[in-house]
């Protein structure tokens, strides 16, 4: 006999009955094969010009991380953070988003912002914290943002944007927008509490939001093994009374349906969805990390077999949408265009040290007047111990 109690389904067993995990399947949705063939029978609906256009990103994203690693390496910028692998959980989802969705990311998805159309030069201010950086030099590099792209400002500490992500959701709804929010996270980050609070507040007041999380296998260098004993974050969206999607993360078809899917839901019925998209950081965490300390060869290597641009291209091209005298040209046209971007915004000065307090209170108060004053004396009298990025005194 089954009733209703305290919001459980109760059935009435009169032996102990006991869930274990893995009892429930969560299958993964795949459209393309690893090798770029359609699997079962559903054809993909999608139009030729938006899949060129999500290669198209995808190949611009690995372009700028190669880039930008290199220019890491060489002391240009202090710090990167690649998406090698991870490009068709990014752009193909953000592809099938409207453009009046909000984003709110955790930090490796410049895909999904190169596709709300974020400009190489936009890129490079950022990372060279320079005068046309929106955010005045006051954040590491790859703290994007873009108010009129609908993309919220990364913050570093984990998980922060989760709950965020559900207030904001709720606003929407509030304000009878026909709009959604997409919020992408890490499975590491899905051990913080935020993650918990930000689900459970969505399901109860039914927010529509979707919250993307991207299983890559690792929270730097500790692997998913060691971080839950779940079955991976899926199971915690039901659990949370969440819609819940499980699908193949470097499967830029599956991402694609799946999002589009998982949008109609959000928005008909004004709830959330959770998708997991499994996946691989075939990159280092950061250009600070070196993977060969935590995993073999081999495992990264069966992983490059598993690679979305490879796969999509295979593909594109059995459809006659992939013109593969062009791509040699298309790529070095996209690194001559991230180069030439990198030196432009490397010329340009930083933002006034004053910058490091105003616009945050309506009047500057008198202890903050007194550090700027401190501190600009110290740059004076000392101008070798502070890097270039350290602000203009005027
Ligand atoms: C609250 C908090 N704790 C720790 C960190 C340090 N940290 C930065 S990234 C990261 C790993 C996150 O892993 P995951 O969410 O799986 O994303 P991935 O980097 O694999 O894309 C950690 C622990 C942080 N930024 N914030």
């Amino acid at each position: 006999m089954q009733n209703r109690n305290h919001l459980a389904r109760v059935t009435t067993t009169h032996q102990v009955h006991v869930i274990e995990n893995g009892l429930i399947d969560i299958p993964m949705l795949q459209i393309l094969s690893p090798q770029g063939e359609i699997q079962g029978d559903c054809p993909p609906n999608i139009d030729e010009s938006t899949a060129r256009r999500m290669l198209e990103v995808m190949q611009f994203t690995r372009v700028l991380d190669e880039r930008m690693v290199s220019a890491q390496r060489q002391g240009r910028i202090s710090f990167y953070l690649a998406s090698t692998g991870e490009e068709a959980a990014s752009v193909a989802s953000a592809a099938a988003l409207s453009d009046k969705d909000m984003i709110m990311s955790q930090y490796r998805e410049q895909g999904a912002l190169a596709w709300r159309g974020y400009s190489p030069r936009q890129f490079m201010d950022q990372m060279f914290s320079n005068y046309h950086d929106p955010n005045k030099g006051r954040q590491m590099p790859i703290h994007y943002g873009d108010r009129k792209l609908n993309f919220m400002t990364i913050s570093s500490p984990l998980a922060t944007q989760i709950p965020q992500a559900a207030g904001y959701a709720y606003g929407q709804k509030m304000a009878g927008i026909d709009a959604i929010t997409l919020c992408y996270f890490g499975e590491g980050a899905a051990s913080e509490g935020d993650f918990h609070a930000g689900l459970n507040m969505a399901a109860v007041l039914s927010c529509p939001v979707i919250f993307f999380c991207r299983n890559n296998g690792y929270a730097i260098s500790t692997p998913a093994e060691e971080q839950f004993a779940g079955d991976g974050i899926a199971s915690r969206g039901i659990g949370y009374g969440v819609k819940t999607i499980r699908i193949d993360g470097n499967d830029p078809l599956a991402v694609y349906a799946a999002t589009e899917h998982a949008r109609n839901i959000a928005l008909s019925q004004s709830c959330p969805v959770l998708i997991e998209a499994m996946t691989y950081r075939l990159a280092a965490h950061s250009t600070s990390d070196d993977p060969s300390g935590y995993r073999s060869k081999d495992e990264e290597e069966k992983w490059r077999r598993k690679d979305p641009i490879v796969r999509f291209s295979a593909w594109l091209k059995s459809k006659g949408w992939l013109d593969e005298d062009d791509l040699d040209k298309r790529l070095d046209r996209m690194r001559q265009t991230v180069l030439s971007a990198l030196k432009e915004a490397e010329q340009e000065p930083v933002s006034p040290i004053d910058d490091l307090v105003t616009d945050v209170f309506d009047h500057v108060p008198w202890h903050l007047k007194e550090q700027i004053s401190a501190l600009k004396k110290h740059i004076q009298k000392y101008p070798d111990a502070y890097p270039k990025t350290a602000g203009r005194l005027k």
